[in-house]
């Protein structure tokens, strides 16, 4: 076990197995796991709707998770070096959607991106409500 700290950012909407993994595979970097749970309006600006659960509620069942330490609400997409400073982050772990996305915060810390959960999304559990 080191002593890193690593962070991690999303919206966490409908919670599922694949945000599971991610946080736990991400915690098993460090000792302390820090999550930007990103804001309805970041959400709205950024996909015209707002997510199904609410950003309490998103923040409710992320903050109880037993791998994660710390969270806070992302404001905004643009402030990830302020963030990885304010909570002197030493690792940054996205999924492999954003791959390359971030590397121009290696100056910062570590950049990570680990491969997605295949076959689970939120918009995929949305759809099959629906049907
Ligand atoms: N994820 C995963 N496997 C899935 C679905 C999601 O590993 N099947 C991961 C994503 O790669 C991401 C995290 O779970 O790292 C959260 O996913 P989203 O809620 O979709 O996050 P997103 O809206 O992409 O983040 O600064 C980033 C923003 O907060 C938006």
């Amino acid at each position: 076990m080191n002593n890193l700290r690593v962070i991690t950012f999303g919206t966490f909407d409908v919670f599922h197995v694949g945000h599971l993994r991610i946080l736990q595979r991400a915690k098993e970097l460090g000792s302390h796991l820090i999550v930007g749970v990103s804001s309805d309006q970041l959400n709205f600006s950024k996909k015209a709707r707002f997510p199904v659960y609410s950003q309490d509620e998103r923040i409710e069942i992320i903050k109880n998770l037993r791998c994660v330490d710390e969270i806070f609400l992302e404001e905004s997409l643009e402030l990830k070096a302020e963030y990885i400073q304010q909570y002197h982050a030493d690792i940054l772990v996205m999924g492999d959607d954003w791959e390359g996305k971030f590397d121009h915060l290696q100056q910062l810390c570590r950049i990570m991106y680990l491969p997605r959960t295949p076959a689970i999304s939120t918009t995929a559990i949305i759809e099959k409500i629906r049907d």
